[in-house]
């Protein structure tokens, strides 16, 4: 979901230095600190993580700035160097859920939910900065919550893990921001590490770090951002989601993950009645059984043969959980017909990202053309960059 903050197209403009004077600029001290937290791409596991199954998530090098200090009587107060309408002030004790309350919302609802957790967390001043594209399907609103997350945890020597962290994050973003997504944005913001993807269990949250060297096998990943903004609060997401929760509960499973791939024709036998839950089922099942194929493909050394499943996951979102776009549809068909091993939307959908695997050869053709297609059909131009694994999140200094 898009929080307002800025959204360049590269790494880092100012950097760290810049959001730590900033934030004395509007303040009048300098901070504590300053923490970073990534945006990222999903490579595969698309709306499986609220179905308890598998994802595949790396970080981006773009990431959310925050600078901060603790303060001693119960205010919050917030500034984005990418929004409007100055600092906003918030007691900490008058903190209630806010649907739709702007980009405050986000890490005052972090704040809200380290306190219902029971943690000790008090007033502090944050100054954020942002290179995570807005609206883009490459998680801002979790970098923005998980750079708030780690600056507490650190100011109010918390102790908390990543991990937990990131299942904060996901109880701000559900209970005080009103989204109902899932564990993996914030999960990878909190836990991505450089150069590898980011494997994840969603169920017992089990992780593996698979590495993900792309340049040293002559491959590149693409994104392209097609500019059409996506919003996880408008609620065909969770329209998703529940139908999801319908299947499982028609198939008497706790949740999807729990129909193996052998049994997904006798499971939708059994949706015949329901033929939009059947094709939501026929996503998820297959879904997870893409994200395992990939993994042994990587784990193989096989990174070349994953671009086929790209691809298939791209059919299955676009046919069966009907989350795509034209926008989205046309980058993922263009970049094949040009050359690409793979491309598939990336992310919540209606909107947002595609992500290509190309070689490093045919990845400038495959760029022009992707963007030739979509100045002949009259979109606006697509941003493109290259996904390389960066860290998660972190103290800068
Ligand atoms: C959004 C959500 F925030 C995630 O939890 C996930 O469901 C994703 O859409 C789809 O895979 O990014």
């Amino acid at each position: 979901a898009a929080h307002g903050t800025a959204a360049p197209t590269t790494g880092r403009p100012h950097g760290a230095r810049h959001t730590a004077e900033t934030f004395a600029a509007v303040y009048g001290a300098a901070p504590s600190g300053t923490w970073a937290a990534p945006g990222r791409v999903n490579l595969i596991g698309e709306h499986t993580d609220y179905n308890d199954g598998f994802v595949m998530p790396l970080a981006l090098p773009h990431t959310t700035l925050a600078a901060a200090s603790a303060r001693t009587d119960g205010v919050l107060r917030l500034h984005s160097g990418g929004a409007d309408g100055g600092i906003v002030e918030l007691c900490l004790d008058a903190l209630r859920p806010a649907p739709q309350a702007g980009w405050a919302a986000y890490p005052a609802g972090v704040v809200w939910a380290m306190r219902e957790a029971g943690l000790p967390v008090g007033g502090a001043d944050l100054h954020f900065d942002s290179t995570v594209p807005t609206g883009a399907g490459l998680s801002s609103s979790a970098a923005l919550e998980i750079a708030t997350a780690l600056a507490l945890n650190d100011l109010y020597a918390l102790g908390q893990e990543p991990q937990h962290l990131a299942r904060l994050a996901q109880r701000a973003e559900n209970a005080f921001v009103g989204v109902p997504c899932g564990i993996m944005d914030q999960t990878a913001a909190a836990c991505c590490t450089q150069g590898h993807a980011l494997f994840l269990d969603t169920r017992d949250l089990g992780r593996r770090q698979i590495p993900f060297d792309l340049a040293g096998e002559g491959l590149r990943l693409l994104v392209v951002d097609t500019r059409v903004k996506h919003e996880l609060g408008d609620g065909a997401y969770a329209e998703r989601r529940a139908g999801c929760e319908r299947g499982a509960r028609a198939l008497g499973v706790r949740a999807l993950r729990d129909v193996p791939y052998a049994q997904l024709p006798a499971a939708l036998a059994r949706l015949a009645d329901e033929p939009a839950v059947q094709a939501l089922v026929r996503h998820i099942v297959t879904e997870n059984r893409r994200v395992e194929e990939v993994v042994a493909h990587l784990d193989a050394g096989r990174t070349r043969a994953i671009g086929p499943l790209l691809t298939a996951g791209h059919a299955s979102l676009r046919d069966d959980f009907k989350i795509s776009c034209r926008e989205l549809d046309l980058a993922v068909d263009t970049a094949n017909a040009a050359g690409a091993l793979g491309a598939r939307m990336t992310g919540g959908g209606f909107g947002g990202s595609a992500i290509v695997l190309v070689e490093e050869a045919a990845a400038p053709a495959v760029g022009a053309a992707v963007t030739a297609a979509f100045a002949a059909a009259g979109h606006a131009a697509p941003r493109i960059f290259e996904a390389v694994p960066g860290p998660g999140a972190h103290r800068v200094e």
